[in-house]
């Protein structure tokens, strides 16, 4: 059934390079994207750089450069890895783009308007780096140094005037929310999380700036400029041409379906973005996923802490889709995961070449030798056939539910273990000794050839390159394909050619 869905990334500060961390959440929004276009769905798919604040305004001054010229050359790489990594955002947003000041400012005005915002003084410990507001029991000292407890950065003192959104009093709604919509924050521990912070009581949020430039200025005071948060958790309306609210993309689209962010983002988009939506009285997204973090060694993959992977040296190295099969498989989504090249290596002997490239290769090279690369007529399935070939048809709505509620991994193992029954169906079964019978050969290479269109539709969103390489083979048309076809088993035209398959994955030998 056709319906909406709009997935959206955290917008990434330009303020350094992409590394593995924001490859991780693009190809994780790109993964439920083309799902659930797979799916029928109509998808809108966002990404983008978050351009404003003092993060951005002190990088550029390190840099000796104006902080548009600045973000025009970081932001670039950004949109250019979203091409590398073969993402399919239908929007790029920048921060600094005249259609989201448009949208801010609109924001800025309902919130004064209803009497949501109010001018008074800040003085408190501010994180640049986080760009965030904490209060004293969240700073610790290490080595005479202010530091946040939960992001080990840097805070400093701030003391000036300020206009404050009344978060205070959304205080119980945002529980109430919570409460009535228990899949609004996951994973439940997150849940929890937010829920035990905003029980311990919310102050008003300081949501202008007055000491530095670069951002959105107040509609009605020039001298201050809007909280990089308020401005930046915005682009979710402004691409979708807010404050139109009568045109196609916003009636589509809003609400979110799922914002897809990482834990360290987390009280921003579960509690001030609902809390201001809320004040404006704008709907509520219906989700946000709070993703894990990928580790280098025991600590955060950061910029700040200089231990970031580089996605493209890996892609350079490897390929785009172990990347992005290796990322989806191997951290137990969720919860923070290490990556090394080492482990790489092994995912990709052991799941693309062995298990995936080793299946397609042998049954198209047996289709190739014994059948003149034409897929089999006169079939007549089995017992063995039809429970291996029933498998997706029986789990399919499963499937989807896997999808439904960010459960990667239960998605992804499915795939293996079917990648497993294929390959031992195919021994087990032994065409090769069945030239005399050339009924069960041709059955047996059918099957075959079938549970390879299953698994190869499955890995679609996964592995996008790849799969479309063994459809091709299959003469099966890319664009057209639906995730409802691994319930069919006669899908493959009988009596009509396959082509022939290059090596998929080169195995990698881990003694050179
Ligand atoms: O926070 N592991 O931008 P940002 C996994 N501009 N994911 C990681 C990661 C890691 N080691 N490091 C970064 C911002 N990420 C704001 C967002 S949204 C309205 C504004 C990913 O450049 C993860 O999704 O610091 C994290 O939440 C995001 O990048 C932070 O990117």
């Amino acid at each position: 059934m056709p319906n909406n869905f709009y997935i959206t990334t955290p917008i990434y500060y330009p303020s350094a390079k992409p590394h593995m961390g924001h490859a991780y959440s693009s190809i994780i929004a790109d993964f439920f994207a083309r799902f659930k276009r797979l799916q029928g769905s109509n998808v809108f798919f966002l990404t983008g750089t978050d351009e404003h604040g003092l993060k951005i305004q002190r990088a550029a001054e390190k840099n000796k450069m104006d902080p548009k010229l600045f973000c025009d050359q970081i932001s670039k790489t950004f949109r250019d890895l979203s091409t590398t990594l073969n993402l399919t955002n239908n929007d790029f947003i920048r921060t600094t783009e005249q259609r989201h000041h448009k949208s801010v400012e609109n924001i800025w005005n309902i919130l004064e308007k209803k009497n949501e915002i109010y001018l008074s003084k800040y003085s408190g410990w501010y994180s640049v780096s986080d760009e965030a507001y904490y209060n004293e029991d969240e700073i610790e000292t290490v080595d005479g140094i202010k530091k946040s407890k939960s992001s080990g950065s840097t805070v400093e003192w701030v003391e000036e005037e300020s206009f404050f959104f009344k978060l205070s009093k959304w205080e119980k709604p945002l529980l109430e929310f919570y409460q009535k919509n228990p899949k609004f924050i996951l994973p439940d521990s997150r849940r929890n999380e937010v829920i035990s912070f905003v029980k311990s009581g919310l102050k008003d949020l300081s949501v202008s700036r007055k000491s530095f430039s670069w951002g959105i200025k107040v509609p009605n005071n020039k001298d201050h400029v809007i909280y990089v948060w308020l401005d930046a958790l915005t682009n979710y309306l402004s691409a979708l041409n807010y404050p139109d609210i009568k045109s196609k993309l916003y009636q589509s689209f809003w609400p979110a379906t799922l914002h897809l962010i990482g834990k360290d983002i987390l009280r921003f988009h579960a509690v001030y973005w609902p809390a201001f939506l809320m004040a404006a009285d704008i709907p509520l997204p219906e989700r946000v996923y709070g993703h894990g973090w990928i580790l280098s060694g025991e600590e955060k993959m950061s910029k700040s802490k200089g231990n970031i992977l580089d996605p493209l040296e890996i892609i350079n190295k490897y390929g785009l889709d172990p990347l992005r099969y290796y990322l989806i498989k191997e951290v137990s989504f969720g919860n923070d995961g290490n990556i090394s090249q080492d482990k790489l290596e092994d995912c990709i002997n052991s799941d693309l070449a062995n298990n995936y490239g080793n299946l397609c290769q042998r049954v198209i090279s047996f289709t190739e030798k014994n059948l003149k690369l034409s897929i089999p007529n006169k079939i007549v399935f089995n017992d063995d056939d039809l429970k291996i070939l029933n498998i997706f048809k029986n789990e399919h709505d499963n499937l989807i539910k896997y999808i439904d509620d960010q459960d990667i991994n239960s998605y992804v193992n499915f795939i293996i273990n079917q990648l497993f029954a294929a390959n031992k169906y195919f021994n087990d079964q032994e065409p090769w000794k069945k030239k005399a019978d050339i009924e069960r050969l041709n059955t047996i290479v059918y099957v075959a050839l079938e549970l390879i269109r299953k698994i190869t539709i499955m890995l679609n969103p996964i592995i996008p390159e790849s799969s479309n390489k063994v459809l091709k083979a299959l003469n099966l048309n890319a664009d057209k394909i639906k995730f409802d076809e691994i319930k069919t088993h006669e899908s493959l035209p009988q009596g009509k050619k396959i082509n022939k398959l290059d090596i998929l994955f080169k195995k990698i030998d881990k003694n050179d």
